[in-house]
């Protein structure tokens, strides 16, 4: 099998990619990724000279080099993680999240469609059902939940699905869709609340938490996701929408406070900042489609996760100090200075 593996420079995507070399020892896997902001080669230096593994460095907007490594590689499968994937920025600037969500995942489409695959798997998120109120917590996404979007960022990832959805039925795309939770973990970029709260705190920086901190998200290792695409592309229903999510939710000020006590930081670090706008209160995934279908279940225990992604933090400091002394700095500047 060949596999195209987009954003596979990005945290989930580069999970993915050592996962699937790991367990498939036959599979080829070619990463395209343009190496945004977002996008670190570093994260996959330990593969670079792996036999089974190729680098493109390529923009998915990109329709002429996008056509031109499918017509190299012949792909089997392609598996879509490449996005604009924070909400910040793109309450901050909308218009790149159109570019690359949504016309980014017509060109990839259209590439499979002239080349034929066995698999197109669109990787989406939880956000595009928008979100449920504090005060109902036996509600829950199911797949039928209706698309109720509420950043820039999910209504691109909503569209996209709309847009897969159409090439499945119109043309027969042999497409499915994963709507996961939020994923914690190795390689996650530190503008994302776990990471920015463990490196924060390290070096007794404030601790900005949005609004009251009340709001709530599901947790899931990073891990525990991959293994559900790959459930998915091997075992999956094409034209079917799976939910990933492993019932762990956590109001956003508890997770703060739980970062604190395991790193020995004070709780007075943390700072309570103007709210993020449109800022959705709950996300809580029912999994019950992929259980009973594919058998999926997570593994990881939030308490063991967050105490291994600490661990990865502290001994992989080069990684993301590397990151922390760029461009970010002015990304954090202007998002935190004088919230
Ligand atoms: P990320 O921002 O860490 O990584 C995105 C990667 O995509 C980067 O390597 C970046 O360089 C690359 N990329 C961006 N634009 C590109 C383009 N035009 N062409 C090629 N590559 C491009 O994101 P992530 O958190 O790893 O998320 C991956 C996917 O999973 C996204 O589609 C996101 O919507 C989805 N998702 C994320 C979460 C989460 O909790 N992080 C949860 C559910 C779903
Ligand atoms: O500094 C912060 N303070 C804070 O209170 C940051 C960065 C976040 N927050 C809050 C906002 C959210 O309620 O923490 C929660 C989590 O925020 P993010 O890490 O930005 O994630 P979220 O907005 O929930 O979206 C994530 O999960 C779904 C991913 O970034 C998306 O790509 C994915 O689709």
């Amino acid at each position: 099998m060949t596999i195209i593996v987009t954003g596979g420079a990005g945290f989930i995507g580069s999970n993915f990619v050592l996962y699937m070399l790991k367990n498939y020892s036959e599979d080829r896997i070619i990463c395209l990724d343009k190496l945004t902001y977002a996008g670190n080669l570093s994260t996959l230096q330990s593969v670079m000279d792996h036999p089974n593994f190729r680098f493109v460095k390529a923009d998915i907007c990109d329709r002429e080099t996008v056509y031109q490594v499918f017509e190299e590689e012949k792909p089997n499968i392609v598996v879509n993680f490449a996005a604009e994937s924070h909400v910040d920025r793109s309450i901050e600037d909308p218009g790149i999240f159109l570019q690359t969500n949504v016309m980014g995942t017509a060109v990839l489409m259209d590439a499979c469609r002239k080349y034929g695959i066995q698999r197109y798997h669109q990787v989406s998120t939880d956000e595009v059902y928008g979100d449920l109120p504090l005060d109902r917590p036996d509600l829950f996404f199911t797949e039928t939940t209706p698309l109720h979007t509420s950043s820039p960022y999910s209504a691109s990832k909503a569209s996209a699905d709309l847009l897969v959805m159409a090439y499945y039925r119109t043309y027969e795309l042999p497409a499915t869709i994963s709507r996961c939770s939020n994923n914690y973990g190795p390689y996650h970029f530190p503008e994302k609340l776990i990471p920015l709260m463990i490196i924060n705190a390290l070096s007794d920086k404030p601790l900005p938490v949005y609004g009251k901190g009340l709001n709530v998200r599901d947790w899931l290792y990073v891990e525990d996701h991959c293994r559900a695409i790959d459930l998915i592309i091997h075992k999956g229903k094409t034209g079917e929408v799976y939910n990933v999510g492993g019932h762990n939710e956590w109001r956003n000020i508890d997770i703060v406070k739980l970062i604190c006590k395991e790193l020995g930081k004070p709780e007075n670090l943390i700072t309570y900042v103007t709210d993020r706008k449109g800022h959705d209160m709950r996300y809580a995934i029912d999994p019950t489609k992929i259980h009973d279908e594919l058998g999926w279940l997570p593994e990881t225990k939030f308490e063991d996760g967050i105490q291994k992604t600490i661990q990865w933090y502290l001994s992989h400091l080069e990684w993301w100090s590397e990151i922390i002394s760029g461009a970010y700095q002015g990304y954090y500047e202007r998002m935190y200075g004088d919230r």
